[in-house]
């Protein structure tokens, strides 16, 4: 009995070493879609227990709020029209992902970046279920779009208007 313990325990142990080590992380390098746009960014995506934190940070944005989303397709070109749409592999209907869910919204969803009088924006949130890794909630190689207005979460996509920041999300 002793030893059938001794060998879970290092189970559990060696389970919650790899989970540490091999945590995956990605970034991303927001670039303007447009010639003359001043706007750039970047953020982090790290796989945690509690699903993928996400930490943003825009600059170079008119202030207000900006859709700010995962877009279907890893690419940035056409002034952010070649990123496609939301990423949706639940083909549900447009909302808050943090809110609203996989059900109610789509898995790209994630609101909107509040920019400051002096052009800068940051957001900082965790997202469960979403992944760099496995399953279909996995991101890793989607875009990242920032919009020009704000998502009004209006079907189907929140009405915020033309792409102004495009970025890949690229693992590490
Ligand atoms: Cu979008």
């Amino acid at each position: 009995m002793k030893s059938v313990r001794s060998m879970m325990l290092t189970l559990v142990l060696a389970g919650s070493f790899t989970g540490t080590v091999f945590a995956k992380t990605a970034t991303v390098d927001i670039q303007p879609t447009k010639e003359g746009s001043s706007v750039s960014g970047s953020m982090r995506l790290e796989e945690v227990p509690e699903g993928l934190k996400i930490q943003a940070a825009v600059k170079g944005v008119s202030p207000g709020l900006h859709g700010f989303h995962i877009h279907e397709n890893g690419a940035c070109g056409e002034e952010g029209k070649a990123a496609g749409g939301h990423f949706n592999p639940d083909h549900a209907s447009h909302g808050f992902l943090l809110h609203d869910g996989f059900s109610f919204a789509h898995a790209g969803d994630l609101g909107n970046m509040n920019v400051d009088a002096d052009g800068t924006g940051a957001l900082e949130v965790t997202l469960p279920g979403l992944s760099l890794s496995t399953g279909e909630h996995n991101i890793a190689g989607k875009s990242v779009i920032l919009h020009e207005k704000e998502d009004d979460f209006g079907q189907p996509t929140g009405n915020a208007g033309g792409r102004i920041g495009c970025g890949i999300i690229t693992e590490e």
